[in-house]
């Protein structure tokens, strides 16, 4: 492992104002993304709908600075037989991939859930960095009742995720590593800060354990918010303190960047959230984005699967880059919406 390669590569993905797309739906999500616009999900409208994205070039080379993708994606050649890779490494966006093989059933724990996927790692990631990836993703999955997730749920995941980390670097990939506190639930903000905290310390303390190098790793995280079926929710003020409050207990300042998820906020809402922590500021991380709703639930609506559609698509995935990458900085305001 070259450290240096990793903190390279890691530096260039929370380079200032630039953030992640996340493209990286499964066969499963994006059929489900699709049947929202009456498309059918097939490889070439997967593939005509991604390389919209990809050559949606300025946007891309001001705002992104890589792109998470899934198998079928990064073997795919555009309709021009360009490698969609090559469109995104041309607009100056880096590709990276989804490793993980999904979140399954934990056995004995009922509701509860465990990625798997480690079984021919070492493998996988040697192809994928030849197909020309310099990072990885992998998503652990944890929800919160008044019981979850249990202690063996957060050690089965955050173990997993280290040793992912751990093989990624090895093949001088870097790890994002997403443990996803997930948002549906009636439990309070108190509650969703009390089980990230507890998940993050969790998951440094195996990523110590794996002696993964913290500087050649991105932390993928929820923000602090209030369950979304809670009557009462937590102003954009609160949400960006108390997230911010819980990451300087529990993320080392090694950490080179956090890019957030987006969890099914609305797309001004992980906006608004991301600008309020970077204009509270004096952080030891770069704060950004790797937003997947957030950053393609406009464009999604606006293309509809039809090919005259593609300028207004790709102006409403402008539009959403520039207002994240405004975030980033904390030079977002709500009026830049139009
Ligand atoms: C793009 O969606 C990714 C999950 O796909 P699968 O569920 O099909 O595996 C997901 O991991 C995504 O990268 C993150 O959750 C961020 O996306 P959001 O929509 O939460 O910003």
């Amino acid at each position: 492992m070259r450290k240096q390669v990793l903190e390279e590569i890691a530096q260039a993905m929370v380079a200032d104002g630039q953030g992640i797309l996340a493209a990286d739906e499964s066969t499963g999500t994006i059929k489900k993304r699709f049947d929202s616009i009456n498309v059918t999900s097939t490889e070439d409208s997967r593939r005509d709908y991604r390389e919209m994205l990809f050559r949606t070039t300025q946007a891309m080379q001001e705002n992104i600075s890589g792109v998470i993708l899934y198998d079928e994606t990064i073997r795919q050649k555009a309709a021009d037989g360009t490698p969609l890779t090559e469109i995104m490494t041309a607009a100056g966006a880096l590709p990276g991939i989804k490793v993980d093989a999904g979140a399954k059933d934990l056995a004995g724990h009922a509701g509860e859930m465990v990625t798997e996927g480690l079984d021919g790692l070492r493998e996988r990631l040697s192809e994928y960095h030849a197909l020309g990836a310099r990072f990885a993703k992998w998503r652990a999955v944890l929800n919160i009742t008044d019981t979850a997730p249990s202690a063996a749920c957060l050690s089965a995941n955050t173990h997993a995720l280290a040793r992912y980390a751990a093989l990624c670097q090895e093949a001088e990939i870097v790890p994002i590593v997403e443990p996803e506190v997930i948002m549906d639930g009636s439990h309070s903000v108190e509650r969703c800060y009390e089980v990230t905290s507890t998940a993050l310390t969790v998951l440094y303390e195996q990523l110590a354990i794996q002696n993964v190098h913290l500087e050649g790793t991105i932390l993928k995280p929820n923000m602090i918010v209030s369950g979304t079926q809670n009557p009462v929710q937590a102003n954009v003020q609160q949400v960006a303190e108390m997230t911010l409050d819980c990451f300087h207990k529990c993320v080392p300042q090694a950490v080179p960047g956090i890019v957030f998820l987006s969890g099914g906020q609305s797309d001004e809402l992980a906006t608004a959230h991301l600008d309020a922590m970077n204009k509270i500021g004096n952080l030891p991380w770069k704060l950004s984005f790797s937003y997947g709703r957030a950053l393609q639930a406009a464009p999604l609506k606006a293309w509809g699967g039809k090919a005259e559609n593609v300028p207004a698509a790709q102006a409403a995935f402008a539009h959403r880059a520039k207002m994240n990458r405004l975030a980033a900085l904390g030079q977002w305001d709500a009026s830049l919406e139009g």
